[in-house]
């Protein structure tokens, strides 16, 4: 299904948006006052209400002349999920499976929803980000690479079996890396150089997944 918006979500090259077409992409946790900042790029003037883990709305903002869009949370704490639904010029209301689920706290678990194309972010601190075999098309907004201080990605056995399989399936695409799983199964990591990916960021488990 299209919606006609591809065209203004290929000018976010610096952002990433999951593989639906409601142009959801942006999940930041804004430090000590643990309100999320949601956003992405849908219809030009169209409605896009916030919905919790539950489905319920929380609130609603109007996309701009660009279909760019932004909303605020209140205060959140632990791990929550947030959706979106978009009603455009055409009246329709559009609700994605789509999920936000943003840590604000560190030594978090974040865990992927399988088969839904999510929006990850750890927030603050060092978290762990927990995949399955089928994990969709999902983003992590502020992965922190590398070495000493890093944050660690774990794939299930049946994806990747070592570090070497990751990156022989990680491109970088303008400023993020793609890691391609196959099977429409696709990992982007917002902000971060290819070069930048050590193998202490990658842990690989069977099933069932240990958290
Ligand atoms: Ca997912």
């Amino acid at each position: 299904m299209s919606n006609g918006n591809s065209a203004a979500s290929n000018k976010k090259n610096a952002t990433a948006t999951t593989g639906d077409d409601l142009g959801f992409s942006l999940a930041k946790l804004n430090g000590k006052a643990s309100t999320v900042t949601l956003g992405g790029v849908a219809e030009a003037g169209a409605t896009v209400s916030i919905l919790d883990g539950r489905g319920n709305v929380i609130g609603s903002t109007t996309a701009d002349r660009n279909g760019e869009w932004q909303f605020k949370t209140g205060k959140v704490s632990g791990i929550q999920s947030f959706g979106i639904s978009m009603t455009g010029r055409d009246g329709i209301v559009r609700t994605t499976t789509d999920t936000a689920i943003v840590g604000t706290m560190g030594g978090e678990i974040i865990q992927d929803v399988s088969g839904q194309d999510n929006i990850l972010s750890g927030g603050q601190g060092i978290d762990r980000f927990v995949f399955g075999n089928v994990f969709g098309r999902d983003i992590i907004t502020d992965f922190i690479p590398g070495y000493g201080t890093h944050e660690v990605i774990q794939f299930n056995l049946n994806t990747f079996s070592d570090y070497a399989a990751v990156m022989a399936n990680a491109t970088q695409v303008g400023n993020n890396v793609v890691i391609d799983a196959g099977n429409g199964n696709t990992l982007t990591l917002v902000g971060i150089q290819r070069a930048d990916l050590k193998d202490v960021n990658f842990a690989f488990f069977g099933d069932p997944l240990p958290m």
